[in-house]
């Protein structure tokens, strides 16, 4: 502004009053009106119909501090936009609901487009994808999500990883899949040491909760959700409200390998990017458990979406059993059963002598030719010992499971020493981690 108030001219564009002369005010006032509509329509158009980075997606969360549990902004509901950038990574694991795959673009991590099924993306591509929203059920909450996004609910199978983890470490291994006709049967794949029937008890709980509340009571395991069945005692196999069911298989008065809980008519969200949350606990009713000061035996947290239960198969460690024998100049482990057969490349054979360790690296192509199939894995030195691998796909079906072995041979005069322990197993490469071992000596 100039000291005596006029406008000074905007660069290039000079303000010359002359222009409005001879204008009628009724012509100027039409004009506005189709500013204004034009700039309303191009409004539409920029928020709805202009393709959106991820990023853009993420501006659309409620960040509003009183909302603790996020959704998109409730004007999303019912819209569909087109999402557009470069692949930068993909990541996809394998479920009881087939693959599930995330698609971050442009190294923009905190929001991913979520694909079912096939994906035709692969890394640097340029893409477009339609994204739609919709109202949905967390629980008892009411948000809008979108199927095609992986916030705020890709977590949750992660967090039945855990949970799954937890259990494992307290003796259980229990592991949840559905059923034909839509029951949700959890099977005790291991429990060590066994429980007495009439010691335990069981629970079913239902989340109540999304995002971060949903996170912290499950992992706390503490007052989770609303109890929606209980069996008190397991010797008496059916729920007060007979939701939930105990079989002991065997019938030997345990709770041991093979044994199933069953729940039948679990509510479902009746829309794709619903989630509905249950925690299945084993309690012990008359002994205290010395290291957690709990009464839980073991648990299992189960994800149902609109298409049913979800569970991540992998890659997550699976659990196997494994049987080991001593035999001349070696030992020999056979496969009991395992979780999710896994292929072989993935796995690593080990060898611990207390202060050594070897691994032999299988490949899945060795062992896949359709019937039994053998690779020898080569020597290794171990302290003073030289050992050789060798592994049997007992189907060659090229991936570890029941009833596939391997062997363990020493050479060059050396053998396993009667009065020291060895640790032979398999480990899980993705993740680092055993899925199963035993323990011998020579
Ligand atoms: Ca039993
Ligand atoms: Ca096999």
């Amino acid at each position: 502004m100039t000291q005596d108030g006029e406008s000074e001219p905007v660069s290039g564009i000079a303000y010359e009053p002359e222009m409005r002369k001879g204008v009628s005010k009724k012509i100027v006032a039409l004009v506005i009106v189709a500013m204004v509509v034009g700039a309303s329509g191009l409004f539409v158009w920029y928020e709805y119909f202009r393709p959106w980075s991820t990023k853009d997606i993420a501006k659309e969360v409620i960040n509003d501090p009183l909302v603790a549990t996020p959704g998109f902004d409730h004007s999303l509901a019912g819209k569909e936009i087109t999402v557009k950038g470069r692949v930068t990574n993909i990541t996809t694991y394998q479920t009881t609901l087939g693959n599930q795959t995330f698609v971050e673009l442009d190294h923009f991590w905190e929001i991913r487009l979520q694909i079912w099924g096939e994906v035709k993306y692969k890394l640097g591509d340029r893409i477009k994808m339609k994204v739609h929203f919709e109202w949905s059920t967390c629980n008892d909450e009411r948000h809008v999500y979108s199927p095609q996004v992986d916030f705020p609910n890709f977590v949750l199978p992660s967090v039945g990883v855990v949970v799954d983890s937890v259990s494992y470490v307290r003796g259980m291994v229990l592991i949840s899949n559905e059923s034909a006709d839509g029951r949700v049967v959890v099977t005790v794949f291991d429990q060590f040491p066994p429980i007495r029937l009439a010691d335990a008890n069981c629970s079913l709980r239902a989340g109540t909760a999304s995002f971060a509340a949903e996170y912290v009571q499950v992992l706390g395991g503490w007052n989770y959700g609303r109890e929606i069945d209980r069996i008190s005692n397991l010797t008496n196999g059916v729920g007060v409200n007979r939701t939930l069911r105990f079989f002991d298989s065997d019938h030997d008065g345990n709770i041991s390998n093979g044994d199933r809980f069953e729940a039948s008519g679990l509510a479902r969200p009746d829309t794709e990017s619903g989630i509905r949350t249950y925690l299945l606990t084993v309690g012990l009713t008359n002994v205290t458990d010395p290291i957690y000061s709990e009464d839980i035996a073991g648990n299992t947290y189960l994800v149902m979406t609109h298409r049913g239960l979800l569970r991540i198969l992998e890659p997550i460690t699976p659990y196997a059993r494994q049987s080991s024998e001593t035999i001349p100049d070696g030992v020999m482990s056979t496969v009991v059963k395992v979780t999710t057969p896994v292929p072989w490349s993935k796995v690593a054979i080990m060898l611990h002598d207390g202060t050594n360790f070897v691994r032999w690296y299988p490949s899945t192509g060795e062992l896949d030719n359709g019937s039994n199939s053998t690779a020898y894995l080569g020597n290794l030195d171990i302290g003073s010992l030289n050992v050789s691998c060798t592994v049997v796909d007992l189907l060659g079906n090229g991936v570890l499971d029941e009833g596939d072995y391997f062997i363990l041979n020493t050479w060059l005069g050396t053998s396993f020493a009667p009065s020291q322990n060895y640790t032979v197993g398999v480990v899980y490469e993705p993740m680092g981690e055993q899925i199963c071992r035993s323990v011998f000596h020579g």
